[in-house]
Formats: structure tokens, sequence, C-alpha cells
């Protein structure tokens, strides 16, 4: 698939929660004019702790790296598990350019702030430890689903359950979370002339229209492997990437019209 622009977040390479043989498979599937690396691309915290780059995380480097020389436009704009590369705000690596944060205008003229989002995260930005205390139970979760992942497979059952997203969703708190944060963004930037902002930072992917302004999420690609895109038409859209062993099944499993409301009145081409 080719897309105007795409954006994904919460890449987590250096760490074991990296999905890295199924970002792979979509970056070698979907191409842009533009790619945002919406912050959470190198997980420097979880380095810290343990030093992890399997040979994987190399080549989705590379991917990327290969993407910008043949005229892809990438914008790196680092999150808080990689914040180290914030003092580098407009520097240009290579064929990468940093940003803090940008705007982005689509096809139909619409303007999107693009930023990883951890600032608009009250527990995140006041309790530093509480978010760190929070992201050790997630990589414990994670490390739990990862071994029934390994044991389903080997009994033969398929199934999509995944553990942390289930526990992340009957924990009515973590709900609420999402949710208050969600109106902290929101409300901090709706007046300031935007169509929307298109973040990332709490790995729960969303196209949701509040009060008129866009709410968009990137998702991750720890656990529900998911990027926003935007089509030619301005069209932004939520991908969900599934990697399936057989060569000609590999596809994007759309979000269902009936899941989603659609955008493309809204958000098409303003002729
Ligand atoms: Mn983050």
């Amino acid at each position: 698939m080719n897309y105007r622009t795409i954006w994904i977040s919460d890449l987590h390479l250096g760490s074991t929660q990296c999905q890295a043989d199924v970002l792979l498979d979509f970056l070698k599937h979907n191409d842009s004019e533009k790619l945002y690396l919406v912050g959470d691309i190198i997980d420097f915290w979880s380095l810290s702790k343990k030093m992890y780059w399997p040979r994987d995380h190399n080549t989705v480097i590379q991917k990327v790296l290969r993407k910008a020389r043949h005229g892809t436009q990438v914008i790196y704009i680092p999150g808080n598990h990689d914040e180290n590369v914030r003092e580098y705000d407009q520097y240009v690596f290579g064929d990468i350019t940093v940003k803090n944060s940008d705007v982005h205008t689509t096809f139909g003229g619409k303007q999107f702030l693009v930023v990883h989002g951890d600032e608009y995260d009250t527990i995140a930005k006041c309790h530093r430890w509480i978010a760190k205390l929070g992201s050790e139970g997630y990589d414990f979760l994670i490390w739990i689903n990862r071994f029934l992942r390994v044991i389903r497979r080997w009994l033969g059952w398929q199934s999509n359950f995944s553990l942390a997203a289930f526990v992340k969703f009957k924990v009515k708190n973590v709900v609420q979370f999402i949710s208050d944060y969600e109106v902290s963004i929101v409300s901090t930037l709706q007046d300031r002339g935007l169509d929307g902002v298109i973040c990332g930072h709490i790995h729960h992917a969303e196209i949701k229209d509040i009060g008129g302004f866009l709410y968009v999420n990137t998702g991750d690609f720890v656990e529900s492997c998911t990027a926003i895109v935007e089509h030619f038409d301005g069209t932004l859209e939520l991908v969900k990437w599934h990697k399936t062993e057989s060569v000609d099944d590999h596809n994007l499993a759309t979000i269902n019209a009936t899941d989603m409301p659609d955008y493309s009145a809204s958000f098409g081409n303003a002729e």
C-alpha cells in the first residue's frame, strides 16, 4: 500500500516488548511520502536496565533509513522513553529530521499537531516513579502474555486474545486513565486553531471526534500493532497490522465501519 503519510509510535526497540517481526512486515508492505515516528521508538529506559538489541531491531532501523534514502520524508518525534533525543530538536541525522513536535497539513488542508503526548499525561508528568512502576507492571503482563502466546501456538489454538489488552480494559481505572488523557490533551489544544492532534504514548489507537476536535492516537507495535495513515485524498484511517504465516495472506484488517465512524466526509479532500 502507498499512502501520503504514515504515523507509527511506541515501537519500543531495545525492549523485549517490541513486536519487531510484525513491524518489519508492516514497513515492508507500506510506503508513504512522509513517515512520522511518534515517540518511544527506541526504549532507552529499558536499555538502561538491560542491554537487549536483537538483529531484527537493527533491521527495523535499516528499513527506516532506506525509506528515507529513497525519498520518504522521515520525521522523528521523540517520546518519554527516548527523551534524550529531545536535545536534538531540529537536527537532521542523515535523512531523518528530529522535531519535538510538528504541525502536519493533510491534503484537505486540515492541520494536526503531531506530538508523542506524554506531556499531557498527568500521571507520567507529576509522578514519574508511578509511571515507571506502571511500566514495569505492564512489562510483566506482556511477558505473561508472550508465554501464553507460545503455549497457544504450541496447542494450535488460533486466538487473538491479549492478556494485557484484556486486563487493561477490565481494570476500570485504566479506562478512566485513557479518557482522562484524551480530555487532558484535547482541552489543552482545542483553542489553538488546530483541527486535531496525532499522538501516541498510551498504546491505545483511536480516531475520535471530541467536540469538533479530532483526537488521533497511533497505538503501538507492542500489543496492538497499529498505525495511522493518510490516503492521498487526505482521509485518515486506523490500520491494524497482522502478520500471518502464508505468503499471500498478510494483509491489513481495516477497522470495521461499524467500529469506527467514517471521517472521510469531514476530513476528506476539501476541494
Ligand atoms: Mn510514551
